[in-house]
């Protein structure tokens, strides 16, 4: 089933029409409205009538994170917050998360791309869809649950985590399809089968999986021990959240809902456009968006884009699996980390020194986060107690501002290797 077969199967030149239009309005309305746009515009000489058609898109000046930080949080808003419906947010590179904002018919929008997504994996409003993403700050449940709710599927809302409950549920409702991340998919499996539930009981035929990176070896496990078809999904929330793109029965690469989100391929380092079908960063211009639209927005996820025919009969091009990103962002339990959150949190402390090493591993399916942190001099007791009074304060607070448990491990003053170039902050022994 198509969703929206007028756009999802338009020829290129309709397509291209279309997101020359909504560019043009998109660019007056930024200019016009966001203080910072209209600045990065003026710096690269451009005003609104210098952009006359989609082709004009590379002319335009990037935007970041770190603008998004420097605006913390409301200030890239296009509208005055009596039209703001919802915030979402997720991580930083600093303290302070990535604010974003939904009007009314941007909800309804991120409503439409999900469903297509949903569509694409094969879901009907026949399913049941458990939806175990984070339901919170977190886009990812919320975004699959009204993706859901305006397909016609039943939703049950459960959010993350509560493993046994998810199973009890799961039997007990006969869920047909699970949304959740990937190594929480493979951490349930291995539940199901401890718990002794037989794979007859379970109605699992649809698996929507996304919000990190994973393999295609992930994925026949995955397949294996569910017995469902694992589809990719994937998106940000500076962008929409979920349902930014997705693969369809075919799963040969994520079709990108491009009437909403323009999507290009730059060379990381030299910034500039790369030929199609080259690897590089992906960058999304949204072109709909009326709380927070963001021009040329760096995602730092490295992919290529594909443009062949899908036998699927979808038009749209589609993003390869994302192989890695350009930064140093890790993604724990689908919980967006920054090495640099948890120095900020180091430093703040006298008791500590600012040399830490970050290892994540992957036990039983879930991301483990180990955080070794020297002790300063004249803080490094031999006494036990105190060592783990430290430990414990040291724990508290990270997981206040990653949101997420950590193991932390103290260590003697100058254990962790110093080296004279750029430290290694962190080992990543996860075999994604
Ligand atoms: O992870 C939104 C989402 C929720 C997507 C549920 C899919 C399902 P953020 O927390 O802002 O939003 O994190 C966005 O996660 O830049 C990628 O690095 C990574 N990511 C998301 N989906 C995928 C995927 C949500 N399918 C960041 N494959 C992105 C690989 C993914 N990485």
């Amino acid at each position: 089933m198509i969703w929206n077969e007028k756009i999802e199967c338009a020829g290129r030149d309709e397509m291209k029409a279309i997101q020359s239009k909504r560019l043009i309005e998109t660019v007056q309305r930024i200019y016009h409205n966001v203080p910072t746009y209209r600045a990065k515009m003026q710096a690269a000489d451009l005003v609104p009538g210098d952009i006359k058609s989609i082709d004009d898109l590379h002319k335009l000046p990037f935007t970041t994170k770190a603008d998004l930080r420097d605006n913390y949080p409301f200030g890239m808003f296009t509208v005055p917050m009596s039209e703001i419906v919802r915030v979402h947010a997720s991580s930083g590179t600093t303290g302070k998360p990535t604010v974003v904002g939904y009007t009314r018919k941007d909800l309804q929008s991120w409503s439409e791309v999900v469903t297509r997504s949903l569509c694409m994996a094969g879901v009907c409003q026949h399913d049941i869809v458990q939806v175990a993403y984070g339901y919170g700050l977190f886009t990812g449940g919320l975004g699959l649950h009204y993706g859901c709710e305006n397909l016609g599927a039943t939703v049950i809302p459960i959010s993350g985590g509560n493993t046994a409950k998810q199973l009890q549920l799961m039997e007990d409702f006969g869920t047909s399809v699970i949304a959740c991340t990937p190594s929480y998919a493979l951490y349930l499996s291995e539940a199901i089968a401890e718990a002794g539930i037989k794979k007859e009981n379970l109605k699992l035929r649809v698996g929507i999986f996304g919000a990190e990176p994973w393999t295609e070896n992930m994925r026949r496990e995955i397949e294996l021990k569910l017995g469902l078809k694992a589809i990719d999904i994937y998106g940000l929330s500076e962008i929409i959240g979920p349902g930014v793109s997705c693969e369809c029965e075919y799963q040969c690469g994520m079709h990108i809902n491009e009437d909403h989100f323009v999507p290009e391929i730059i060379d990381p380092e030299t910034l500039q456009p790369l030929p199609a079908g080259e690897r590089g960063e992906l960058v999304f211009t949204t072109i709909t968006k009326e709380g927070i639209p963001l021009i040329r927005y760096r995602t730092r996820d490295l992919t290529r884009l594909i443009y062949d025919k899908c036998e699927c009969g979808r038009t749209t091009v589609r993003m390869e699996k994302c192989t890695g990103r350009s930064d140093d962002m890790l993604i724990i339990r689908g919980v967006n980390v920054f090495p640099s959150q948890i120095e900020s949190v180091l430093l703040e402390m006298s008791e500590t020194a600012p040399h830490y090493l970050i290892t994540v591993e992957r036990e039983d399916n879930l991301d483990i986060l180990n955080v070794m942190v020297e002790v300063q001099e004249q803080f490094f007791s031999d006494e036990i107690r105190q060592l783990e009074a430290l430990r414990k304060k040291i724990t508290q607070k990270i997981h206040n501002t990653l949101g997420i448990s950590v193991n932390v491990k103290l260590v003697e003053p100058k254990t962790i290797e110093r080296t004279a170039g750029k430290a290694k902050r962190v080992i990543d022994n996860r075999k994604l």
